[in-house]
């Protein structure tokens, strides 16, 4: 009986904590933040999670005392209540707890959250959603003592309704975060980056009427830059036979549509005298829709991207994508990069090295960075975090990176600055992960026909010739655009032959030069021959720009890479010291020699 009662419980639980369609553009809803101080727990054994027979508390009818989501206080003095959340410190959400607790720098497991608060204006009728900008890695989120779902994978947002559990008075929100890294996860074991855990990015409280929007897509149509489609779909109750009504002002454009029994309505019109959106003229156009019960403004850009031949088009016109990669980590504050200052450190730099273009590596960032991308008139190549050894074969894994990937282009479709989807870096060649990586492209076209498909290769020397690189990679055959990480000069060949080697591709498509790089450690200086200088770094900057101008197709580089940033793979000392040293400017903020070269190429390119 007691095993039919939990397996009766478990599939109920795996029903409902299914990953919740994704509310459009809550962005620029209006909602409750739940960001500050929440009080945490950090639990090693993750005794607030299993009993000690190794059985989740979550999973059984009468969950144990230590079962910290129930929140439990003693009831009089005989009481034993094993935890306390509110005898606990505080830290701050969003926030990885790496940077602020010297405890924690190091620490990977579970860490438990708690948060109190009132619904500000609540209302009965209404519908109440929570909202996660992303948590890394694991999120076991409870309300009230109830659980409210799960969601894996550190970089991507989630939401959960919470109308059924929440009261206008004295919730409390329990979140179980664990950041372990696991050999079948995406990433898996090995990065070259800090897996800063915790509650990474906003937490919103949104209310909503019994019907809303809950997605739309308003794009141009792919290769039609006088034609925008898309669809609008609606949630709730009444959400079918409903009025829809869509509007650019300043296009003139007034769109009634009717939506079918499932609330769903798809749509294309024409467009007359568009501005697009580029990288010179960021025009966005206020996009209002709304039904009776529910309006949403969103600021969308209008332009097309293809590729033709060895060429990209942006808007038809051939375009070099001037660029830089970045993480998503704000150095000077430490840790983590999540809010729109952050974002400005970030884009402000590249905007000052001449890029137009951003490599968000190796994992989705947060929305502000492509807000503000969008804004400034910068292309950006988003990415998952497939990186060097996935588990190819694992059907789970494969699920895990495909939800990863579903989730970033739900959030981005509707941004113009974002044009390629990025499936893996430097992923070893083989028929599991051609199959693996091939199933991710049809998703990501399945989901979203109008940007670009990629993934950074790599590249090597031919056998008969080593100073000709070659890409073999079948992956290439798919992908839109060929680019690859190359790192002459550094990992392999010496910096005083870079001049003489050159690329040997015979594939019709453009080409991205994903990486390439030299560690430096600003402020040691020595000549340009000794590793660990600017000079070396500067050397190497100046003999491989112009030979990778050389390769035929190339249409965008984006060197390796803005800032240097914490990785534990990077222990040498005293140049490294914890950090990847490739950036061009350093934690402290300071510009290496390198920054200046490439700035001086990007001002020479036409
Ligand atoms: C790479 C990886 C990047 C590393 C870099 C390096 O190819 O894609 O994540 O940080 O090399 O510095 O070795």
């Amino acid at each position: 009986m007691k095993y039919i009662v939990s397996t009766v419980l478990l599939f109920i639980s795996i029903c409902t904590f299914a990953n919740q369609p994704l509310l459009q553009n809550s962005y620029l809803r209006n909602g409750q933040s739940l960001n500050g101080r929440w009080h945490y727990i950090v639990d090693v054994y993750e005794t607030g999670y299993y009993n000690y027979r190794m059985e989740p508390h979550d999973g059984t009818e009468n969950p144990g005392s230590s079962a910290y989501f129930l929140n439990k206080k003693p009831q009089n003095k005989t009481d034993r209540v094993e935890y306390d959340f509110d005898a606990a410190p505080t830290m701050v959400v969003p926030g990885d707890w790496n940077s602020q607790e010297e405890k924690l720098f190091y620490y990977e497991g579970t860490v438990w959250y708690k948060k109190s608060f009132n619904v500000e204006n609540y209302d009965a009728s209404k519908r109440y959603y929570l909202h996660f900008g992303a948590v890394n890695y694991k999120a076991d989120v409870y309300l009230n003592g109830k659980k409210l779902g799960v969601h894996v994978g550190g970089f991507t947002p989630f939401n959960f309704e919470m109308t059924h559990l929440l009261k206008e008075k004295d919730n409390f929100l329990i979140v179980k975060v664990d950041n372990k890294r696991a050999a079948d996860e995406v990433p898996t074991l090995s990065t070259d980056w800090w897996n800063y855990g915790g509650i990474t990015r906003d937490v919103t409280i949104y209310e909503l009427d019994d019907t809303f929007i809950e997605d739309y897509k308003i794009q141009l149509t792919k290769n039609n830059n006088k034609e925008v489609s898309g669809y609008i779909q609606l949630n709730g109750e009444n959400k079918g036979n409903q009025n829809v009504n869509l509007s650019i002002p300043e296009l003139k454009i007034n769109k009634a549509f009717i939506t079918d029994d499932e609330g769903y309505v798809g749509f294309e019109f024409p467009v007359k005298r568009l501005s697009y959106w580029s990288d010179t003229n960021p025009k966005l156009y206020e996009v209002n829709i709304s039904i009776s019960k529910d309006k949403i403004s969103d600021k969308i850009g209008f332009r097309t991207i293809e590729t033709k031949g060895k060429e990209i088009l942006l808007n038809g016109e051939k375009i070099f994508l001037k660029g830089i990669s970045i993480h998503e980590e704000n150095v000077m504050r430490g840790g983590r990069a999540w809010s729109i200052e952050d974002a400005k450190v970030l884009l402000g730099w590249a905007k000052e090295l001449g890029c137009n273009y951003v490599r968000l590596a190796h994992y989705p960032h947060n929305e502000n960075m492509i807000r503000l991308a969008d804004e400034m008139g910068i292309l950006v190549w988003e990415e998952i975090p497939v990186y060097w050894t996935i588990q190819w074969t694992n059907t789970e894994t494969y699920n895990k990176a495909e939800t990863q990937l579903t989730e970033l282009i739900q959030r981005d479709k509707n941004r113009a600055c974002s044009i390629i989807w990025s499936m893996a870096n430097e992923t070893p060649t083989s028929k599991e992960r051609l199959t693996f990586l091939t199933n991710l492209a049809s998703a990501a076209r399945k989901l979203d026909d109008t940007r670009l498909i990629s993934a950074a290769l790599e590249d090597h020397g031919k056998d008969e010739d080593k100073n000709i690189m070659i890409v073999e990679d079948e992956f290439a055959e798919v992908v839109d655009v060929l680019s690859f990480n190359q790192y002459y000069g550094w990992y392999g060949g010496k910096i005083d032959n870079i001049k003489n080697i050159r690329w040997e591709i015979d594939i019709d498509k453009p080409v991205i030069i994903s990486e390439f790089g030299a560690g430096a450690l600003q402020g040691y200086h020595a000549d340009n021959m000794t590793r660990w200088s600017e000079e070396f770094q500067e050397l190497l900057y100046e003999e491989t720009l112009p030979t990778l101008a050389k390769i035929p197709g190339i249409s965008g580089i984006t060197p390796w890479t803005l800032v240097d940033f914490r990785s534990p793979r990077r222990t040498l000392i005293p140049y490294q010291n914890g950090w990847n040293r490739k950036g061009l400017i350093s934690e402290t903020g300071n510009k290496k020699k390198a920054f200046y070269t490439l700035q001086k190429f990007y001002q020479n390119i036409e």
